[in-house]
């Protein structure tokens, strides 16, 4: 949009005026803020309506995005420079004697998701409104985000997000738009007199459904979409026998509360709850809107939308859809089935087994008891019609109802067309091995669509140094296609370019080293290597192993003061779910671990280890363009792809990683040579799984160094670590070391060995930061959207 500085800065004085009664010399930052986005929404409410209208003329296909999680981090930056005003606004406030990143911090944090597939699903927000697609989001308005972390006494403890206590600027209610619930009771049929059967309906609770709206801007286009969150509240002619203060809290209990659990599954009802409750009104809203709109044959509806099922949390969708069509539309259940199918898909997260959803079939006779009638009849008539053309095994073994469970990954992938991966490897395990008798029966359905980020927020607002160093070596065009970046491979051998990226980096260090010293009181060099580890904290995420790198660093500078070692500051990030014990005593090692290295004069600042606290998608925007090397050291085969990999490439970290998930992408994109590569393959992992012959125990035994260093955690050596430090000996030792860690051990020292002397030469490190950099484009997810739109839902871009 155009937007001159001076009718920014009157727009935003009156605005200042009429909100708050205030003027530029009394407001404080809260006031600042919440009229800046005052003046923004004001901005962008012409151009979301009118896309709206158009996309209702129009007619065309939209896609709806179903995630039980969001994860966009803050929106004020991100909405300016999509809006294209961003340097406009930034100048007018500096003319009026204001900060706009001061004014930005105080924006909270949106984080109503956990870690990876809540941003995925954000970034991809960002990127369907950026390449221009009709596509929209579907999610729950939690009133409370997930936890805030505190480090007390090097403990993880966890406070309540109340991310909405000073309003959010950016949503609208639809209280107009209301949809209403119901949840368990009794159902049965009756003909209704002309040969059909009807539900009939007896004791149901009833919960309102509440969409807020929040817009999603695309990048300086005229695409605004919509991410839709839901919030539950009492109906307001609920019976006078109903309206007590039990009945509320039950029924805003419901979107109270987003679970803290990353790739697990917690099989508590309200999590049953908040699953049909999101899937039903995303769906009622959508076929109203249809109706309304469309007035065209709503046996037609596939030709006009399409439903994605991010994991199996909204796969309910399937019987949802199913149920409204046939009692709510009067569709017949083949032309119902045919247009489900046709309408959803589904993306596969994980193979973890303590991820995969079942719920007892109990629990959704109880609760949901018409779709559970829906439900055993899709598993019937399958069943009756595969099993003559592939055969019991093949039929019993992807069943949606078995052992008294509802199996939700196989309910999701026998109602859709498409089945993803997020990675090649993912994608291909899904194939041969985790769900290979499904593949054997639906081949066509399977698909590969590797995760991408949103490079906007990544680098553009995150890193506005290195952004301008590109700016000025390849031209502004990288800001609309991430593949331009390739241009700077003619750079890799230009002294003068490669020393700006030094400078870039160093600049991002000198900011993380600031926050560093202000947060943790830690003062760590600047010329050191910033090696970072920051995802959520899981055991196949291994962060132990990055612990007992640190550890064998330690020792050898303990053995020999003089050893010559290149100075290193580990940082880490990470939250643990609250019920994940073992996750928790990890953290507990890591800030014990860095109490005993850092306060220990022989060491001087040849390490330090830093613990930041409360890790989120804005501390992210801070650590990774400081970053020098990326720690990706998942066991191979179990993270299905990762994103924050591709940050730190798009930031010019280079990557310390295993041959898993999406690294192995980014290595074939980047170089092996440009990045260090260590531990087991997924075969090798297999092969184990085959034999059964992997003994931790005896690395244990007879690796000395491996010895020293385990029984550092049980010895005393690292202090107040006494119960904590046994868990991990034993999970190590005694229950056999799940993850591999000891076994990749060795070949990850040696790959930190590599890596410590690529960093000695500069100018050969900064020329494999460039090539990161350089060949990051096909990580954008522009490019991932571009795909799931062309080959899954159909959808096309405007123009
Ligand atoms: O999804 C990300 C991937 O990049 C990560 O590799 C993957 O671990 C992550 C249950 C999950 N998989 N499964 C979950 C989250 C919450 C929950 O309640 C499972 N998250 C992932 C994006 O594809």
């Amino acid at each position: 949009m155009k937007l001159s500085k001076k009718q920014f800065k009157q727009d935003f004085e009156e605005r200042l005026a009429s909100k708050f009664a205030t003027n530029l010399t009394k407001a404080g930052h809260q006031e600042t803020y919440a009229t800046l986005a005052s003046v923004v929404k004001h901005y962008y409410s012409s151009i979301w309506t009118a896309d709206n209208q158009y996309r209702d003329e129009v007619g065309k296909k939209q896609a709806y995005y179903f995630s039980i999680e969001f994860l966009p981090g803050k929106l004020l930056k991100s909405n300016l420079l999509n809006l294209g005003i961003l340097d406009t606004v930034r100048d007018g406030l500096a003319d009026l004697g204001i900060d706009l990143d001061e004014v930005a911090k105080v924006e909270p944090d949106m984080a109503i998701g956990n870690g990876g597939l809540g941003r995925l699903a954000s970034c991809f927000m960002d990127s369907l409104a950026s390449t221009g697609f009709p596509a929209n989001g579907n999610g729950i308005r939690y009133r409370y985000g997930l936890f805030k972390q505190k480090i007390i006494d090097g403990y993880q403890v966890e406070l309540p997000d109340s991310w909405l206590d000073n309003g959010n600027p950016w949503e609208v209610r639809r209280a107009d738009k209301a949809v209403e619930i119901n949840f368990g009771g009794e159902v049965w049929l009756e003909d209704d007199g002309k040969g059909k059967l009807l539900p009939h309906y007896k004791n149901q609770e009833r919960v309102l459904a509440v969409p807020y709206d929040t817009p999603m801007i695309g990048f300086e286009n005229t695409t605004v979409n919509n991410m839709c969150l839901w919030r539950s509240e009492v109906p307001q002619d609920l019976d006078l026998k109903f309206q007590n203060l039990d009945y509320m809290r039950q029924t805003s209990m419901l979107s109270a509360e987003l679970y803290p659990d990353d790739s697990n599954y917690d099989g508590r009802l309200l999590r049953l709850k908040q699953e049909y409750f999101f899937v039903s009104a995303g769906l009622q809203r959508i076929l109203r809107h249809y109706k309304f709109t469309q007035k065209k044959d709503i046996r037609r509806i596939g030709d006009y939308i399409a439903v994605h099922i991010n994991d199996t949390h909204p796969a309910l969708c399937v019987p949802e859809f199913m149920r409204l069509l046939i009692d709510e539309y009067g569709v017949g259940w083949n032309r119902a089935w045919d247009t489900t199918v046709k309408v959803m898909s589904y993306t596969n997260h994980t193979i973890l087994s303590e991820a995969l959803e079942k719920w007892p079939e109990d629990m959704v006779k109880n609760l949901l008891p018409r779709l559970y009638q829906i439900i055993v009849e899709i598993d019937r008539r399958r069943t009756a019609e595969l099993l003559p053309k592939v055969g019991a095994t093949l039929v019993h073994n992807t069943r949606i109802i078995k052992d008294g469970q509802i199996h939700m990954a196989n309910l999701a992938i026998i109602g859709s067309h498409s089945t993803n991966g997020v990675a090649k490897l993912h994608s291909d395990l899904l194939k041969d091995v985790e769900l290979h008798d499904f593949y054997e029966i639906y081949p066509e359905r399977f698909n590969n669509k590797t995760n991408g980020i949103a490079d906007r927020r990544w680098i553009q607002i995150s890193n506005e140094r290195l952004s301008g160093v590109l700016d000025e070596t390849i031209g502004k065009t990288w800001r609309h296609n991430l593949n331009d970046l390739s241009l700077l491979k003619h750079f890799k051998d230009d002294e003068k370019i490669l020393k700006q990226l030094q400078m870039a980096k160093y600049d991002n260090k000198l900011r993380l080293a600031a926050l560093i010293q202000e947060r943790n009181g830690i003062t760590v060099n600047p010329e050191a290597i910033f090696d970072v580890q920051i995802k959520r904290l899981h055991a196949y995420k291994r962060q132990l192993l990055n612990v007992l790198h640190i550890l064998k660093l330690y020792f050898d500078l303990k053995d020999e003061p003089d050893l010559d070692v290149v100075p290193r500051v580990f940082i880490f990030g990470a939250k643990a779910a609250p019920g994940y014990h073992y996750a928790k005593s990890i953290i507990k090692c890591i800030n014990e671990i860095a109490n005993m290295i850092n306060n220990d004069s022989d060491i001087d600042d040849k390490i330090k280890v830093v613990f930041l606290e409360n890790y989120n998608v804005s501390l992210a925007e801070m650590i990774i363009p400081a970053a020098n090397v990326g720690e990706q050291i998942s066991l191979a085969s179990k993270e299905a792809s990762g994103t924050s990999n591709m940050k730190f490439m798009l930031n010019g970290a280079l990557t310390m990683g295993t041959l898993d998930g999406a690294n192995i992408e980014i290595f074939e994109a980047a170089g092996e040579e440009n990045n260090f590569v260590f531990g087991l393959t997924k075969d090798e992992v297999y092969e184990y799984y085959r034999n059964g012959n992997y003994n931790a125990r005896d690395i244990y035994e007879q690796n000395p160094i491996v010895y020293r260093i385990l029984n550092s955690f049980i010895d005393g050596t690292i202090p107040n670590i006494k119960s904590e430090g046994r868990e991990i000996f034993d999970s190590l030792t005694i229950y056999n070391d799940e993850y591999f860690v000891l076994r990749d051990f060795n070949d990850y020292v040696r790959a930190q060995k590599d890596l410590e002397n690529l960093y000695r030469n500069q100018t050969a490190w900064t020329k494999a930061s460039l090539m990161n950099i350089a060949n990051v484009g096909r990580f954008s997810s522009d490019r991932t959207v571009r795909e799931y739109a062309d080959d899954i839902w159909y959808i096309k871009a405007k123009k």
